[in-house]
């Protein structure tokens, strides 16, 4: 198959073949993690964060957890997506309204670039868990729009490009706790204000790693054979929540049309750093970067709520995989 990426090159991706012998659908990098534990005084934990290319080289907006446990915005910087110095403040977003920039938390940030502009959608407080979005040009001045949602919801992830001239979202409605249910649902919307003709897209259930809940990973990306999402699946054990990465394709112009997904995660809770820290046993993958044509693509996730650690696959490997699923 000769699959056509949607994307720029990004000949500068982090990237590291595949080792020999290794057959698993993605591989981790070898110098896990890439961001250890403490990237600036008392933060005990930088994870669940996303990467972006910008200006030759790379940024990103991260969650930090203090010595209080309350997840904060962090803009990040690197040269080559390894090696990353934090701004020490938080993100202050700017509205002229002080009830949208309300702060009570933020978490799990995806950055998506939309006909030039860089947004962020994050679990935004707001009388329980929300969808925050903020546009920037600059990563410096953060513009925040009103929530996407009404609480409570989790994981919203926006596509790179509009569909049907519209803004369009992947999310997962949930609860106010550690929620133990959750499918990935599709809404579209003119002027990112106004949120509608909400869609489900894909279920939990099935096999066992993603019997209890689903959630969107980093933003799709364009392929010609659909848009390929990668995800969170979890499974609830004696010892709790376990959070695996799956791979789905969805329909390119309809994308709440499951075209398909695989069976297997594709990345489970196994190296030290992901089933030690303050939740072991969480992989939860966030940012992806993607050099077309090559089709390589880097995906950094979060290890067990503590680190942040980048894993590699092939897009058209992948892809391939999940159609013959
Ligand atoms: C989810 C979110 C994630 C976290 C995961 C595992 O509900 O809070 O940020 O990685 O739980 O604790």
């Amino acid at each position: 198959m000769k699959l056509e990426i949607k994307g720029s090159p990004l000949p500068n991706i982090p990237w590291q073949p595949r080792a020999a012998g290794n057959e698993d659908y993605v591989w981790r990098y070898s110098a896990n993690p890439v961001i250890d534990r403490r990237p600036l005084p008392r933060v005990t934990g930088i994870y669940n964060s996303a990467v972006v290319p910008f200006d030759g080289a790379f940024t990103g907006v991260f969650r930090t957890e203090g010595m209080d446990r309350i997840p904060h915005l962090h803009v990040g910087r690197s040269p080559d997506g390894i090696k990353w110095t934090f701004e020490p403040r938080r993100i202050e977003f700017i509205n002229a309204d002080p009830e949208v920039t309300r702060h009570e938390y933020a978490y799990d940030p995806r950055v998506t670039l939309i006909d030039g502009i860089h947004y962020v959608t994050w679990c935004n407080g707001y009388h329980g868990p929300t969808i925050g979005v903020a546009r920037t040009r600059d990563f410096v001045r953060f513009e925040q729009l009103e929530n996407a949602f009404l609480p409570y919801n989790r994981n919203g992830v926006l596509f790179p490009r509009k569909l049907g001239g519209k803004f369009a979202m992947l999310s997962r409605p949930s609860d106010t706790g550690h929620t133990p249910f959750g499918d990935i649902f599709f809404s579209e919307s003119p002027d990112l204000v106004h949120w509608g003709r909400h869609r489900h897209v894909m279920g939990r259930g099935g096999e066992w790693w993603q019997g209890t809940k689903i959630g969107a990973g980093p933003s799709p990306i364009e392929t010609s054979e659909g848009w390929l999402l990668f995800y969170h699946g979890v499974i609830n054990t004696c010892n709790g929540f376990v959070y695996s990465m799956g791979a789905a394709l969805l329909d390119l112009e309809t994308p709440w049309r499951l075209r398909a997904r695989l069976k297997e995660s594709i990345l489970t809770a196994e190296a030290p750093y992901e089933l030690a820290g303050l939740v072991p046993g969480v992989c939860f993958p966030v940012g992806c970067l993607c050099d077309a044509p090559s089709g390589r693509i880097a995906i950094y996730y979060g290890a067990a709520d503590t680190v942040s650690a980048l894993c590699f696959c092939d897009a058209s490997e992948i892809v391939e995989r999940i159609l013959n699923a």
